[in-house]
């Protein structure tokens, strides 16, 4: 039996030679066709891109109809759902390993909801509710799930279900706020790097400032070991070590909100709910062209909203609760101010009642 692994390990070793010299003499080919002026439609775009470490970047790599898929893409919904009535609230969550694109043409290989994707679904619920949630394991290895918003024992609570398995737990919903939830199934990058992630809100009991439109964002990063255009790609691991992501994105798909914008009326005040899941970049959240006229930091809705803010960093596994009032019409970008991260996807527009044309950033 030691003989076997040892004898597959020295394969393995040699597999991964291998596929390292295929990845740099594609690097030696990539490197030559720039050069040349010469680069296919599918790999031109990672020039801008690409780094020195010696890790393969494919962002903003898109198939040559990106546009018209980006058109035919149904944004995913950024609506706040309503509380459920009563003293309980039941949620039921299947994890599945499942493919989902990530960008126009991009195809990802996921661990994440059934249903939804990555991320899963909104939670929203009121102070004082108890939440009771029932987690299924779908998937071929072992998950958990882990809410910020619980004050709960999670070698209890956060435990791995084993594929196939359900278990149920309970938690009342003490604290306002907006909340990451995740698997916590160690490595916690790999799990939530596959889309194991989502947004609970808790509603104050005595309730906020009323608004006119309300919408959840959830910020990710995606790191690729293929373009996923041919075939799905699946989690580079070094490259999220090394936090070379290939696409940045608003609830799980690069600019989605830029083809198909958010809306509002002029002299609306809209709330942005904002969770970072990293895992782990922050959402450095600005709105061009507006204030954050009132930012609850750190999402703590226990505490008195700042006035008047421009940029608010929602730190990766936090998040934020954004009132943002706009008076004239037009296209105004909401942001993740670190551009890096704009430039890679995380970047959506609110139309405010009904501009011509389109947005300069
Ligand atoms: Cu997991």
């Amino acid at each position: 039996m030691k003989l076997i692994l040892v004898g597959s390990a020295i394969l393995g070793a040699a597999v991964l030679i291998f596929a390292a010299t295929i990845v740099a003499s594609d690097r030696a080919l990539d490197d030559e066709a720039v050069a040349a002026g010469t680069t296919s439609p599918t790999s031109g775009s990672t020039v801008e891109h690409n780094t020195a470490l010696p890790l393969n970047s494919f962002a903003g790599v898109v198939p040559e109809n990106a546009q018209e898929l980006a058109k035919a893409h149904k944004p995913t919904s950024a609506a706040l759902p309503p509380v459920p009535a009563g003293n309980v609230v039941k949620i039921q969550m299947t994890l599945k390993d499942m493919v989902v694109e990530i960008a126009p043409g991009v195809k990802y290989n996921t661990w994440a909801f059934d249903g939804h994707g990555a991320p899963g679904p909104i939670i929203n619920v009121r102070e004082g509710q108890t939440v009771v949630m029932t987690l299924t394991n779908g998937g071929s290895i072992p998950h958990s799930i882990d809410f910020h918003a619980a004050r709960i024992a999670p070698d209890k609570a956060f435990r791995d279900a084993a594929p196939g398995e359900s278990f149920t737990f309970k938690f009342t919903a003490t604290d306002p706020g907006v909340y990451m939830y995740h698997c916590g199934t160690k490595p916690v990058l790999a799990h939530i790097a596959n889309g194991m992630y989502g947004a609970i809100v808790v509603q104050p009991k005595e309730g906020l400032p009323k608004v006119d439109n309300e919408y959840v964002l959830v910020g990710s990063e995606w790191y690729l070991n293929g373009d996923g255009i041919e075939e799905p790609a699946s989690l580079d691991m070094a490259k999220a070590r090394a936090r070379l992501a290939d696409w940045v994105t608003f609830n799980g798909y690069a600019n989605q909100y830029v083809t198909h914008p958010l809306t509002a009326q002029p002299g609306d005040t809209t709330r942005f709910w904002v969770v970072a899941a990293g895992p782990t970049n922050n959402v450095n959240f600005h709105v061009v062209g507006a204030m954050l006229d009132r930012a609850w930091v750190n999402g703590g809705l226990s505490n008195a909203p700042q006035l008047g803010g421009q940029t608010v960093i929602v730190p990766a596994g936090g998040g934020g609760v954004f009132d943002v009032q706009i008076d004239d019409e037009g296209l105004y970008p909401f942001v993740s101010h670190a551009f890096a991260d704009v430039d890679l996807g995380q970047v959506g527009l609110l139309k405010v009642g009904n501009p011509k044309g389109t947005a300069a950033h």
